[in-house]
């Protein structure tokens, strides 16, 4: 049986090699992804997002747990462009999830800035797209911080959930930093710490002030992750979003948007990596410096000259 059978008939060894192909992009990845493209658009994706340490990986085991208790299947991705480290070690050791691990209804993947040679939002989106074909009803990508990777990550999950914590800074920080713009759902974890109140009052108000244009409300769930305080309201208020997302005209109009991402973000890659490794390498770059450099031509008369003999 090929992998991509193996894959079909539900096995997780082939989920799993199929996961490397995507993150050590051989030549064959791209063809393996549109033969599983059919099967995705099945999974509600959910992307958790915060500052380290927020609790997140806290939410996310137990949301698992909750999924699990229902009788349904998650798969799990804990991103970290920090880490150079890949492939599940990591992420076994920042959140004990060991009980879950063994779970043949879970599958769990974390993914770090090595081996995904192709940029880590695009191969963790297509991480995501192959547990989506493989039949993963939930998806959970935790993600860290909020740098470009991050933004990318939440445009390509259905929902975004930002966990803050008091000590995180204010309500201010999180608009500074982008994550009104991205956030579906907002945790205030720590809510056994001081100031956490604050920051949801805070939260609610700005999320007043969104919702009169944008004409939707958003929650503030409030949690204490370690103790399971809140996150049955929480996993309440993810479900509500897929819900709503189904309504109407909403689903095909999101599902129009991550068809419009997948092929912006694969094209982007895809011109990328023939600039760096066939157009312009390094050796012919450094030539053209030099001749700038010693005042023969200039960067923009040479970048039209390069863009007019592409094919
Ligand atoms: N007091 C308190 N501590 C919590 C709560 N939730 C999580 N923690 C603790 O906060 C620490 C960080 O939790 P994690 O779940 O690893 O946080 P994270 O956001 O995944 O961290 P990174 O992945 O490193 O960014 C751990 O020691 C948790 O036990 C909570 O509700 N209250
Ligand atoms: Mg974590």
């Amino acid at each position: 049986m090929s992998i991509l059978d193996k894959f079909k008939s539900g096995d997780p060894v082939a989920l799993a090699r199929i996961i490397s192909h995507i993150e050590n992009r051989g030549p064959e990845t791209e063809k393996i992804l549109a033969e599983i493209y059919p099967k995705t658009g099945r999974a509600h994706t959910v992307g958790i997002t915060g500052p380290p340490g927020a609790g997140k990986s806290t939410i996310v085991d137990k949301l698992c747990a909750l999924y699990l208790e229902r009788g349904q299947t998650v798969g799990i991705i804990a991103v970290d462009p920090s880490s150079p480290f890949t492939g599940g070690a990591l992420l076994g050791d920042r959140i004990r999830m060991q009980d879950l691990a063994v779970n043949p209804n879970v599958f769990i993947r974390s993914m770090a800035t090595r081996g995904s040679t192709g940029g880590l939002a695009l191969a963790t989106t297509e991480v995501i797209r192959a547990l989506d074909a493989f039949g993963k009803e939930f998806i959970l990508v935790e993600t860290v911080g909020v740098g470009q990777v991050e933004l990318d990550v939440a445009e390509a999950c259905d929902t975004t959930v930002v966990v803050l914590v008091p000590e995180s800074g204010d309500s201010i920080q999180a608009m500074k930093a982008g994550l009104m713009e991205i956030a579906d759902i907002f945790v205030v974890n720590k809510a056994d710490r001081e100031g956490a109140q604050r920051l949801v009052s805070e939260l609610n108000m700005m999320v007043d002030v969104k919702r009169d244009k944008a004409g939707r409300d958003l929650p503030v769930v409030s949690t204490q992750a370690t103790n399971n305080g809140g996150v049955a309201e929480l996993l309440t208020k993810i479900d509500a979003e897929y819900e709503r997302l189904k309504v109407g005209d909403n689903f095909k109009q999101h599902r129009k948007k991550m068809i419009r991402y997948d092929i912006i973000k694969t094209i982007e890659h895809r011109f990328k990596s023939r600039l760096l490794d066939e157009i312009l390498p390094n050796e012919k770059l450094d030539q053209f410096v030099e001749k700038i450099y010693a005042g023969q031509g200039n960067p923009y008369d040479l970048a039209q000259k390069i863009i007019d003999n592409l094919k």
